[in-house]
């Protein structure tokens, strides 16, 4: 990290295993940054005890991202990946930016309506207060970008009026970050219900293809995945369906959304639904035995962690240092 790249941060929850949806809105984009910027990657295990868990579940899934991460091309090498409940300064940042956050301004965030009626028995301060925890996950580090789907878009408005409020309520301290939201992709859908996006929690498995499924299953989701009526395959308001098809086709292909319907110009929904399911299969091979390689090797992915943390600590910790000193908490000589 000691070059004069920009900081790039971004997380994903560990609150089951990452859809293609996680993939092509956030992880694909990670990919392609990686060389430009100093990255910064976490596993937002804080965030994800805003609802139930099981706790034996959340460790296992927590391990299992991180291979996941490495397994989806992320380097290790090149980048820093932690677990976010290494780094004590996210909690602390998260409690000074609570001394200058509204609870209106959470309570209309989308996320905290949606998840509140969805988990309505367990509506508590942490799922109000989530958006607040990111936004230090991303001040902490001067992030410059964050790759985002667009579900992520009002949370990071919040972390830039954050940051701009607290800069003019004491000085110039964070940078404010800007979102990198893919053009194609940033919202796929549910193969379900074209209507919804695809979520790793869906209590339908169907609707969602996870990056650990394994071929009969891909095979047979995008089978049953939902279509519109008509038979055309196009890219259009009134084709949800189809529409959300051909942008994972797109995304795992690498061809345009217009090469796309150029191909499958006359070709009926059955086909179209096989190919779809080929070239994800394609690239989710390769991701499902790479990261059954490195769940083999917990040594390795320990040590990862453990580096990523160090690193993470000592970032954070300049800047959680400096926002003290700004909101007037006393700090001894000795200790600078
Ligand atoms: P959960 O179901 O637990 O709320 P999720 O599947 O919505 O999880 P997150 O962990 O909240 O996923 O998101 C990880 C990343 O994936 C974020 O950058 C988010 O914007 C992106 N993302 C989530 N859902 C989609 C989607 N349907 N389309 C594109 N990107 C998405
Ligand atoms: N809330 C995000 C996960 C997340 C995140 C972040 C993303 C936690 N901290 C910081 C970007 C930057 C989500 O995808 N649900």
């Amino acid at each position: 990290m000691e070059n004069d790249k920009k900081i790039l941060f971004s997380a994903i929850q560990p609150s089951g295993i990452p859809t293609i949806a996680n993939y092509i809105g956030a992880i694909r984009n990670w990919l392609r940054l990686q060389d430009e910027y100093n990255c910064i990657y976490s596993i937002a295990d804080l965030h994800c005890l805003t609802v139930e868990r099981e706790p034996k579940d959340l460790r296992e899934k927590s391990l299992e991202l991180l291979a996941l991460y490495i397994a989806c091309g992320v380097d290790p090498q090149k980048t820093c990946l932690f677990m976010q409940s290494h780094v004590p300064a996210h909690a602390e940042l998260t409690w000074i930016l609570n001394t200058i956050t509204y609870p209106g301004e959470l309570s209309r965030m989308t996320q905290f309506k949606d998840k509140s009626r969805k988990h309505a028995q367990n509506v508590n301060m942490g799922l109000m207060d989530y958006p607040v925890l990111m936004a230090s996950d991303i001040l902490l580090y001067n992030t410059a970008v964050v790759p985002i789907g667009e579900d992520q878009k009002q949370h990071l408005e919040l972390a830039r009026d954050l940051a701009v409020r607290f800069n003019n309520k004491y000085g110039e301290t964070f940078s404010v970050p800007e979102p990198i939201i893919p053009k194609v992709g940033a919202r796929i859908m549910s193969l379900q219900d074209p209507l919804h996006k695809m979520s790793k929690s869906d209590a339908n498995e169907n609707g969602f293809i996870s990056l650990s499924d394994d071929k009969d299953a891909v095979m047979r989701k995008f089978k049953r995945a939902v279509t519109d009526s008509g038979s055309e395959i196009r890219f259009a308001e009134d084709k949800p369906g189809v529409s959300n098809l051909l942008s994972i086709y797109s995304a795992f292909s690498g061809k345009s959304i217009a090469e796309a319907e150029k191909e499958f110009a006359g070709v009926g929904y059955g086909e179209f639904k096989l190919a779809v399911a080929e070239a994800v299969e394609s690239v989710l091979s390769g991701i499902r035995e790479k990261k059954k390689q490195l769940l083999a090797d917990r040594a390795y992915l320990d040590g990862i962690m453990t580096e990523g943390a160090e690193t993470a600590r000592r970032l954070s910790g300049r800047m959680l240092s400096k926002v003290y000193r700004k909101v007037g908490l006393y700090t001894p000589k000795r200790d600078k």
